[in-house]
């Protein structure tokens, strides 16, 4: 039996995380830290409240006591708590840079005086910055962010890095390309579309709608982290993607299709500031030394996030009328 601490659980991953390892190791205690911001959702994760093993302490990353106090019998750290929207990185940096560079060295520095036995930080291949048409990110590409975004996730890693390299902290990087499935935040393309296709809105396409991301789905990204807390080894970065390189166009595409929603929805917007036009994984190294491989080709995890999205009408609901972000016990006290 391990303790986990996990950052971030009430959002997208890390939440589909909580459920995959609760899943998968039910005798596990897992403390779920989460500051609940606007992504930060408690619906993700009601089905563990009151459950034995499992605690949520809402608090900010950055609460440097409290990260040591909650240190004490962790043996895993699985963090994935960041500002993650890309579009917001560009209107307000500053959030970004507290979170996700300031946020990490104070969790870094509360693990290590914690003696945690392994660090697991989750990264993006969006560090490694953008590529033309041939070729793909390794684990030894030079890192060259390019949206506050990336530029603060980069910091976090060096940071881990440098922990690694000056205390011999066991800290162990992961960077992953773009995930989608269920309980995802629709701000993020595939999310967004999906909602605004449900109620015949128009589906907003930057530029050209031809810069390609590389999919994986949550739950092949969820076995990925598990092979690194068992296997993975101290100070080394793991990529992780799905192999699944789709243009944006043809993502809004097969989803319009799926739904059974015209085309005619699509309207082409302005471009993003700094559009990164690629973004391509190789993640040969985590397969060939830990064995990992992704279940779910694009169509299967597609339509699993189709269903989830369609049956959900409560959870997309109350993100849509803001109520997600009251909680649902203390409504009622
Ligand atoms: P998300 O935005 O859905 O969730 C982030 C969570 O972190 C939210 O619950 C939020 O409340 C919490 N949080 C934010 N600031 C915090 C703080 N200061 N203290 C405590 N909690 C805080 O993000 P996600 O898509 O689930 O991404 C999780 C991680 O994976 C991030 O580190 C992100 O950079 C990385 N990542 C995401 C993707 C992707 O496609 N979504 C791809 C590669 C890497
Ligand atoms: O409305 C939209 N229209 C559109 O054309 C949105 C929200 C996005 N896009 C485009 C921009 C990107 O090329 O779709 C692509 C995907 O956009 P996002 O969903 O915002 O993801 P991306 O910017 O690629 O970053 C994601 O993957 C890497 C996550 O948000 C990051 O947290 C992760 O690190």
């Amino acid at each position: 039996m391990q303790s986990l601490l996990v950052t971030g659980g009430m959002g997208f991953i890390g939440s589909n995380f909580i459920h995959y390892w609760k899943k998968h190791h039910p005798d596990d205690q897992i403390i779920n830290v989460d500051l609940l911001t606007y992504a930060g959702n408690r619906d993700n994760a009601r089905l563990f409240d009151g459950q034995v093993g499992y605690q949520f302490v809402q608090s900010d990353i950055g609460d440097e006591a409290l990260m040591m106090k909650l240190m004490q019998g962790i043996d895993v750290v699985v963090h994935f708590a960041a500002e993650s929207h890309v579009d917001r990185s560009i209107h307000d940096p500053g959030s970004f840079v507290r979170t996700n560079m300031v946020g990490t060295q104070i969790l870094l520095e509360a693990a290590r005086q914690g003696q945690v036995k392994k660090f697991i930080h989750i990264s993006t291949d969006e560090v490694y910055g953008s590529l033309g048409a041939e070729g793909a990110f390794s684990e030894v590409t030079p890192i060259a962010p390019n949206s506050p975004y990336s530029a603060s996730k980069a910091g976090s890693d060096l940071l881990v890095r440098a922990y690694y390299e000056t205390y011999g902290f066991p800290a162990v990087i992961t960077r992953c390309s773009n995930n989608y499935g269920p309980r995802q935040f629709p701000e993020k393309l595939i999310p967004l579309l999906i909602t605004r296709a449900l109620r015949d809105e128009t589906i907003p396409l930057y530029g050209d709608g031809l810069n390609v991301r590389d999919w994986l789905y949550v739950d092949d990204h969820c076995s990925a982290i598990e092979r690194v807390i068992e296997a993975g080894v101290p100070g080394e970065v793991y990529n992780v993607g799905g192999q699944n390189e789709r243009t944006n166009l043809e993502v809004v595409q097969s989803i319009l299709k799926l739904l059974g929603k015209p085309e005619s929805l699509i309207q082409y917007v302005a471009d993003r500031l700094g559009h990164d036009r690629r973004y391509a994984i190789d993640s040969s190294k985590i397969r060939r030394e830990l064995g990992w491989t992704p279940a779910y080709s694009f169509e299967k995890g597609l339509q699993k996030t189709l269903e989830w999205y369609v049956s959900e009408n409560e959870w997309c609901a109350r993100i849509a009328d803001g109520s997600y972000r009251i909680d649902k016990e203390a409504d009622h006290r």
